[in-house]
């Protein structure tokens, strides 16, 4: 496969657009979509009770300052009980169907089915591993946005729950898909680089360039597949968090093909249910090889200072 041409002249990103100096500088206010408005097709939207709740959420993470203790949430009784029972049902396929990685990490933080974990207790934890720090959001932001977080070691997080007719899949991130499915994954040193690294990338991407960091970013982070021992194992948060997607995989229903980095890879879609195909690294080393390679090609064209101040070295 082709790298998607290097000699076409890129234009200068800095000179089209502000590439954010710090946190600060990353919008987290535009939200794309779900937040508090819910489409017609979403399990809560004939929910009053529950999209007020999600109002309410949202607003909090919507008055959040970087630097400030993220805003405890006193989860409902129906709200535990949503996540103690994704939960409890996921720790039973994970020791088979998650990576190895996952399974350390996990044992890292003690998630009991009675109580959902604040994003402020887990951000100090992955602060002192990986450096990684969570900033509540209200919902989808522009992937722009998110992935320049990542370069900031900053994970944008929703805080509301899913509704609790459906608790084993949900088409959007909630609470329990970003604590269960991103952050133990996020407290692995070697992952949280290759995440950096990706969000590095988007700060010196073109529009061509962006589109395809967010699929490689959907098809590894979120929907990623790694080899053990010939037996393909979940690392992808989207895998990890939703007890019927993770059972899907590992029936072996949806397609494994190989990853490659410089291919061009599916469109993505949150509607569309299941994933009918997952690419498979054949290591988590190999796959973070890959994945840097390709980002170091759009190091060039970051502002020095921006470089700096994320600290990646030009190849
Ligand atoms: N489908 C996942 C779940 O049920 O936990 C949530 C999402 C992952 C990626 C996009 S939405
Ligand atoms: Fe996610």
């Amino acid at each position: 496969a082709a790298a998607p041409a290097p000699s076409a002249p890129a234009p200068s990103v800095a000179a089209t657009r502000r590439v954010p100096r710090s946190i600060e500088e990353v919008d987290n206010g535009a939200i794309l979509g779900f937040a508090a408005e819910l489409s017609e097709d979403h399990p809560g939207f004939y929910d009053a009770a529950y999209k007020q709740r999600r109002v309410d959420i949202c607003n909090l993470a919507r008055g959040h300052r970087i630097g400030e203790p993220i805003p405890r949430i006193e989860y409902l009784p129906e709200e535990v009980t949503t996540w103690g029972l994704v939960l409890g049902q996921l720790e039973a396929l994970f020791p088979q169907h998650a990576c190895k990685e996952f399974l350390h990490s996990l044992s890292l933080f003690d998630f009991r089915q009675d109580e959902v974990p604040q994003l402020e207790d887990l951000s100090r934890v992955l602060q002192r591993h990986t450096g990684f720090r969570i900033r509540p959001v209200a919902g989808l932001l522009h992937p722009r946005d998110f992935l320049n977080g990542l370069a900031f070691r900053t994970f944008h997080s929703t805080q509301y729950m899913r509704h609790a007719s459906k608790p084993n899949y949900t088409p959007e991130p909630d609470v329990v898909h970003e604590l269960i499915g991103h952050v133990p994954m996020l407290a692995d040193p070697a992952f949280a680089d290759l995440v950096h690294a990706i969000g590095v990338a988007s700060l010196g991407a073109d529009e061509q360039q962006l589109k395809h960091l967010v699929k490689l970013y959907w098809y590894t982070v979120e929907f990623g597949v790694v080899l053990e021992g010939g037996q393909p194992k979940a690392f992808g948060a989207g895998i990890l968090s939703s007890y019927g997607e993770l059972q899907h995989m590992a029936a072996g229903q949806a397609e494994l093909l190989p990853l490659d980095v410089f291919s061009p890879l599916p469109r993505i879609s949150y509607k569309d249910g299941y994933q009918p195909r997952y690419f498979v690294l054949q290591s988590f080393e190999e796959g973070a090889a890959q994945l840097k390679a390709y980002c170091r090609s759009m190091v060039h064209n970051i502002p020095d200072d921006v470089r700096a101040a994320v600290q990646l070295p030009l190849p």
